[in-house]
């Protein structure tokens, strides 16, 4: 297993929008692994294939306490969607250090493929529900950030783009 470098806001390829994965053969579970190694490593919930520079729809989650029940969901579309939205508080592994309120449904269904290529749908509310529009905004070239006032999103494209050079040297 690969742990795989993250994109940081600003990088335009964050705002690629995915294509469909056309099979889930044994490239597709590497990336599956690798994603969830990523993830885990950078103490993450969640993490779309957008940010590691792979431009299909796929996303790994994890909101378990323990860290023990890998979501994968590869294609997924929304198919049910609650009628009451609520602000939630969110990070992304792509804007570090960032945290900020972004409204989101309450509850959605989602279906998608399995890493063995089986068809399901994830009935989903809490933070599973909160992080799967997350990650299927990824999948969109959409940036949580994105959300905020132009305000708030310039001031933070500015610190980044600060942290990254000073990171460069
Ligand atoms: O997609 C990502 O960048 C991962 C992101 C997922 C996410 C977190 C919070 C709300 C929605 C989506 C993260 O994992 S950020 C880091 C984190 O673990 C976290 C941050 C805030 C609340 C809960 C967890
Ligand atoms: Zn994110």
């Amino acid at each position: 297993m690969a742990i795989l470098p993250i994109l940081c806001y600003p990088d335009p390829r964050l705002h690629k929008v995915a294509r469909p994965v056309q099979a889930v053969d044994d490239r597709i579970r590497t990336l599956v692994a690798d994603m969830l190694a990523t993830m885990y490593d950078a103490h993450g919930i969640g993490l779309a294939a957008t940010q590691v520079d792979v431009h299909e729809r796929l996303v790994v989650i994890d909101v378990s306490e323990e860290r023990d029940q890998p979501l994968v969901l590869i294609n997924p579309e929304l198919v049910w969607t609650s009628a009451e939205k609520h602000l939630n508080e969110e990070g992304c592994l792509s804007v570090p250090g960032i945290y900020d309120g972004v409204e989101r449904f309450d509850a959605v269904h989602v279906r998608a493929l399995d890493a063995q290529g089986q068809s399901r749908v994830v009935e989903a509310d809490g933070l599973l529900a909160v992080c799967i529009q997350h990650e299927m905004d990824h999948l969109m070239g959409k940036v949580f950030v994105e959300y905020l006032s132009p305000l708030k999103r310039n001031r933070i494209k500015t610190k980044m783009v600060k942290q990254q050079r000073e990171a460069r040297g």
